[in-house]
């Protein structure tokens, strides 16, 4: 393995900060190309379209963004036939890209702290909202949508990743209605008669929260819509179901949002994290019939769920924790950003017992983690294995270099870790078409190779993920690290 010149081996960490910093490195490019630089194999039964979005551009001619969740949408596409693998990546042409790629300056405030440049007299009052369409992109009812969660989705085409527009979902989201990006796939929905269901969600955050439930058939078509109150401002970028039940996480945060008025702060910097107010988790069922229950636990913060279930009267949820709102500091490089001064993520568990007013959590693994992911058709049931982002190292917070596969069933973890050299994010599992077994089936990984400031898409054999990657695909040209992604089977 290269050894990073930067990296001190009598040092504790695992990477060297001057390598993860070129990770987020704008890639204006637009590319498409098979991909010809292989190490070992593809294999042949791998059939399908990965999609991932993120952040393509960490800065506007020059000019830096303040925060990476800040950064225009940018969707790579890898399609796997008949062991070959061809990319394209493409930005989603929203309307503030495309004025501000014409202008070559920021003309938009971002809602982490990106500023227009001019002072706080050239931001102030200026509350108008740039979708940046960066979170996540699924294919669904024959469309493919760039999603972000303060705005309506983005469509695109599918073969040529062009932007077709904003779409209302034939009306559903009239007058700019938000759509999350955190849908969640019902492989088999107990109230459609176990047809799958793509269940998602859009939150409109005040002194009361309403949250909308949008539930729609394979062809894309509305099955469920319900809106519900909640007490309180929530910031709630992710939800998990199950047959019965949508549950949030409504972390103890307030928002304060005078210094984003005054065009001094992004409204995302404008949150704070309340560490003596408890965390709610708000259950509401998916036939919207019955009440919404809110329940409480300990102060946490929580952007991701792994996935939930229904078990013996009881609800389990598990998630990725922090202590507290990892938040986003006022000045200087977010690419300085001090690891040690941060909460890591770690993976916990929380039980709701009927008729309890609070809800117990138990912690199922210490190791700095982000992005959980399962197999698809175990979504909302029991479940046996969960991939991880997670740190190479056991413990403290530091940027993800290595994929853990964990089993929930004996505890036992397999990792594969790119350091010292390589980082990675959300890894994606896709099952074997006919395989058996839970964990029979690849995981997909992008790796940022600093050794060659370029990326890398690692497919890892699910039951061997310790053995390492079974092929190794070289990408012309680095991706910035981004977000979500999912996987089309052919
Ligand atoms: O009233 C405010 C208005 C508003 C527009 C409330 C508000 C702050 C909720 C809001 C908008 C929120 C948005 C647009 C949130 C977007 C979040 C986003 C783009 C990404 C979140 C990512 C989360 C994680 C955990 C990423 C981890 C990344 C790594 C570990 C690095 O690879
Ligand atoms: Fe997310």
């Amino acid at each position: 393995k290269s050894q990073s010149p930067n990296v001190d081996p009598l040092d504790s960490k695992s990477y060297s900060r001057e390598d993860w910093k070129q990770g987020y490195q704008s890639q204006p490019e637009e590319f498409s190309y098979w991909i010809d630089e292989i190490d070992g194999e593809i294999p042949p039964d791998l059939c399908g379209t990965f999609f991932r979005n993120g952040p393509g551009l960490l800065d506007i001619h020059e000019q830096p963004i303040h925060h990476p969740f800040d950064g225009d949408g940018m969707i790579c596409k890898i399609g796997f036939k008949d062991g070959r693998a061809h990319f394209q990546n493409r930005f989603v042409r929203t309307k503030g890209y495309v004025e501000e790629r014409e202008a070559g300056k920021i003309l938009y405030r971002g809602v982490f702290g990106t500023q227009k440049p001019g002072g706080w007299l050239a931001n102030f009052l200026d509350l108008r909202v740039k979708n940046i369409a960066n979170t996540h992109v699924i294919y669904w009812g024959e469309k493919l949508l760039a999603l972000w969660e303060a705005a309506q989705p983005h469509r695109l085409d599918p073969e040529s990743l062009e932007t077709v527009g904003l779409d209302d979902l034939d009306g559903l989201l009239e007058s700019g209605k938000a759509f999350a990006a955190h849908p969640r796939i019902d492989p088999a929905c107990a109230i459609d008669e176990g047809a799958p269901c793509l269940v998602n969600f859009a939150v409109k955050p005040g002194p009361k929260t309403t949250i909308a439930i949008y539930e729609f058939d394979p062809a894309g078509n509305l099955r469920r819509h319900h809106e519900h109150s909640v007490p309180g401002f929530a910031f709630l970028h992710d939800m998990a179901i199950t047959p019965n039940y949508c549950i949030f996480f409504q972390n103890p945060v307030s928002f304060h949002p005078l210094p984003y008025f005054l065009g001094l702060k992004g409204a995302g910097q404008c949150i704070r994290f309340n560490p003596k107010a408890p965390t709610k988790v708000i259950v509401i069922p998916r036939d919207g019939s019955s009440q919404v229950q809110i329940v409480e636990t300990e102060p946490c913060f929580v952007f991701h769920h792994a996935n939930a279930w229904e078990e013996n009267g009881k609800i389990y949820i598990d998630s990725v924790c922090y202590e507290s709102f990892p938040s986003i500091q006022e000045d200087g490089d977010f690419r300085e950003v001090d690891f040690d001064a941060l909460p890591e993520g770690q993976l916990w568990r929380f039980e709701i017992d009927e008729g309890r007013e609070t809800v117990g959590h138990q912690v199922l693994s210490r190791r700095c983690c982000e992005f959980p992911v399962l197999h698809p058709a175990r979504v909302g049931r029991p479940y046996r294995y969960l991939y991880l982002g997670v740190a190479d190292r056991e413990t403290g917070n530091a940027p993800l270099q290595a994929v853990m596969k964990w089993d929930a069933e004996t505890g036992d973890r397999q990792v594969w870790s790119a350091a010292p050299r390589g980082f990675g994010g959300e890894p994606l599992f896709v099952p074997r078409p006919g395989g058996d077994g839970e964990d029979d089936g690849w995981v997909l990984l992008l790796v940022y190779d600093a050794a060659r400031h370029g990326s890398d898409l690692v497919i890892l054999d699910a039951r061997a993920i310790a053995s390492g990657p079974i092929a190794r695909l070289h990408l012309k040209h680095h991706i910035p690290y981004g977000l979500h992604g999912s996987f089309t089977p052919e």
